[in-house]
């Protein structure tokens, strides 16, 4: 079975944070413009803090790609840091409640937080951001596109228009990647409000996938249910505590007839990704027993508040147990919009990883006859 297997490696203030594709075809289009761009909006957003003035995320390719396209061998790419000091960095001995701070000293006996904030750091998530382009770049060749917005900042919340062309529209004019225009005000002073508490905000993010053909996951083995594979990754993704997808945890409240959604058929939509099948709603948010319908996927996510604290909440000094403040450096107030960046990344990166396992092959092309055949088969059923 092909499998697209991403991985990342760096620390947050060491030389680069470095990604690792294996799995994807040959002959998918690389343009570093295109990653560039969504390093970019992972770098901004209202709420971002100083660190982000520092940086100016560039992916560099270092294997798996010539004259623009990929090879079929593994793809490393890196993003150099500029605000390199890992190994000047002064320890860190006051852990941050909600950070990975105290579990990770206890369970590397490690008395220097430092060791373990330095990889547990969003900054990884640049590593993720520019494989999920890779990803992207898949995905467009079967025409599927991925795009995530934020709909709620603390508690103000943004409205979704229905059209999804039209969130992406306005969320890339959107200094809180919202799709709402109205909730600007709202959400910036929100955030003017945080940070001069000196606290942090969190809030909701939503993804919608389009384009998507029935059948990719697979309904056989839990560890191919797509559905639990994007809650696994988007799970994954630093400060984020909730996923649900459609109705979500609003189908828990509703009797089953206002839950499933009634099957339709249209002839003259034979062609298309769906087959023509299509739904009356989609209260499952695209996936049904562990695969795609053919509708689009929704996603939601939920992120906590950054845990680092301007004014730190209490703490034990992990050498002298003595009560201490948290450990303040500097911080994002909200990291909200960079946030809903990377989960456009790593939802697009599983769902490339569901059209290689069922379509794969060395490359792009055999993947595209691949798919060919199986919409042929399927038109005769
Ligand atoms: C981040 C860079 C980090 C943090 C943030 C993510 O920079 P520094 O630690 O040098 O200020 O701004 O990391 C966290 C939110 C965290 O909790 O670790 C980035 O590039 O995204």
């Amino acid at each position: 079975m092909s499998e697209l297997v991403v991985r990342t490696a760096g620390e947050s203030h060491g030389p680069a944070v470095v990604a690792m594709v294996e799995g994807l075809p040959a002959g998918v289009p690389v343009d570093t413009a295109r990653l560039d761009e969504d390093l970019a909006r992972r770098q901004g957003g209202y709420g971002r803090g100083e660190r982000q003035k520092i940086e100016k995320d560039h992916v560099e390719i270092m294997a798996g790609v010539r004259h623009g396209r990929t090879l079929g061998g593994p793809v490393v790419l890196i993003i150099r840091n500029r605000d390199v000091r890992l190994e000047e960095a002064p320890q860190v001995t006051r852990p941050r409640p909600g950070h990975a701070d105290l579990a990770g000293a206890l369970k590397y006996l490690e008395p220097d937080i430092r060791n373990i904030l330095e990889r547990a750091s969003a900054r990884e998530t640049a590593g993720r951001v520019a494989a999920g382009g890779l990803a992207k770049a898949l995905l467009a060749a079967f025409d599927i596109a991925v795009v995530a917005y934020v709909t709620r900042i603390g508690t103000v919340s943004a409205e979704v228009p229905a059209d999804v062309g039209k969130c992406r529209k306005a969320r890339d004019r959107s200094d809180f990647y919202s799709p709402d225009p109205k909730a600007d005000k709202a959400m910036k002073a929100a955030i003017d409000e945080a940070r001069a508490a000196g606290d942090t905000l969190g809030g909701l993010i939503e993804c919608v996938a389009t384009g998507l053909m029935p059948g990719l996951g697979s309904h056989v083995q839990w560890t191919r249910k797509l559905d639990g594979r994007l809650a696994r990754a988007v799970m994954s993704i630093q400060a984020i505590k909730g996923v649900e997808i459609g109705l979500g945890f609003a189908a828990a409240e509703r009797p089953g007839s206002q839950v499933h959604d009634a099957i339709t058929f249209d002839a003259a939509a034979r062609d298309e990704a769906s087959l023509g099948f299509s739904r009356t709603t989609n209260g499952a948010g695209g996936l049904e027993g562990g695969m795609t319908t053919g509708q689009p996927l929704v996603l939601r996510a939920a992120m906590k508040p950054i845990s680092t604290l301007k004014k730190p909440l209490a703490s034990v000094d992990l050498k002298t147990k003595a009560s201490e403040q948290a450990a303040y450096e500097r911080s994002d107030v909200c990291a909200v919009p960079a946030a809903s960046v990377v989960v456009e990344a790593v939802v697009a990166t599983e769902l490339a990883g569901a059209l290689v396992e069922k379509f794969g092959g060395d490359s792009l092309r055999q993947m595209r006859d691949s798919y060919e055949a199986w919409h042929r088969a399927a038109l005769e059923l």
